[in-house]
């Protein structure tokens, strides 16, 4: 049975608290970036997606595509508190011979689907899986999540095109819209609004969402799954360093590093 919003609301702070723990441990490690997905990932696995983590390559599992491949201490923290491998793992995190390097790699890492790390690259990705998945006479889902300052390659919007023209309707792309980059303001970089207008004339059928509010999540994945011959964006309002207040909406929190005392400061924020 799938958890209940306020439980799905428990996990996901447990999640952030993963984020901060071995991101303190390692020593670097994308902080803001995390806290923004947390409440998307968090209903994913835990309420969405068909997954087993005891078979992380059962082949009828729907796929998850960390195109923010940035943002992998909230996947990884994710895939340990849901059973694919021990929590204690994630103090290994970006250290040597760690099966949790910086990007995730899908031959290391149980439940990765797909090894991931140059921004852009994540949408085309899902596209072949659910090009797969039509081809092989399987009826699993793409999900796909996506930073905005991502939205600046190129390739997001070739493959929008492409998920388009195939009538991919497995795919369900998710863009986390927290208006932030590691430099700052997407829209003072190179602004991006109307962005769902921009997904609408590409011809994807676009859900916009509170992306921290659960229920508002849970519904747009359902909605989601009843689109047919045309692929769905979540796109997703959240604020980068979500859960924690003296880093939200803090470009510098892209990448910083913590120290012990902020680290302390931090996680009174989600005690
Ligand atoms: C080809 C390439 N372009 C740019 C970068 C630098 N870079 C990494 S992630 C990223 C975008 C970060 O913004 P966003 O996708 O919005 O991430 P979020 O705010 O969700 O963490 C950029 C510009 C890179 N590593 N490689």
């Amino acid at each position: 049975m799938s958890p209940t919003p306020n439980e799905l609301r428990d996990i996901a702070k447990i999640i952030r608290r993963d984020v901060l723990t071995m991101t303190l441990e390692s020593g670097s490690g994308h902080i803001g970036g995390s806290l923004s997905a947390v409440d998307l990932l968090t209903v994913l696995y835990w309420d969405r997606m068909r997954v087993n983590p005891e078979r992380p390559r059962w082949e009828d599992r729907d796929r998850f595509v960390l195109s923010k491949a940035h943002a992998s201490p909230a996947l990884y923290a994710a895939l340990a508190r849901r059973g694919y491998f021990d929590v204690r793992e994630l103090m290994t995190f970006r250290k040597l011979k760690s099966m949790l390097q910086g990007f995730p790699d899908m031959q290391r890492t149980p439940g990765i689907d797909a090894s991931v790390g140059s921004p852009g690259q994540g949408l085309s990705i899902a596209n072949g899986l659910a090009m797969a998945a039509k081809r092989d006479g399987k009826t699993f889902r793409v999900y796909c999540l996506m930073g905005d300052g991502e939205a600046h390659e190129g390739q997001i919007w070739e493959a929008a095109m492409t998920a388009a023209h195939h009538g991919l309707d497995r795919v369900c792309a998710i863009m986390d819209r927290n208006m932030m980059m590691g430099d700052g303001s997407t829209e003072d970089i190179v602004a991006l609004s109307p962005l769902a207008d921009k997904w609408r004339t590409f011809n994807w059928h676009v859900i916009e969402v509170d992306g921290h509010n659960i229920e508002q999540i849970q519904a747009a994945f359902s909605k989601a799954d009843s689109v047919k011959e045309r692929p769905t964006l979540v796109l997703a309002r959240t604020v980068k360093g979500k859960g924690v207040p003296f880093m939200e909406n803090k470009a510098e929190w892209h990448d910083r590093k913590l120290t012990e005392e902020l680290y302390e400061e931090a996680m009174k924020a989600l005690a």
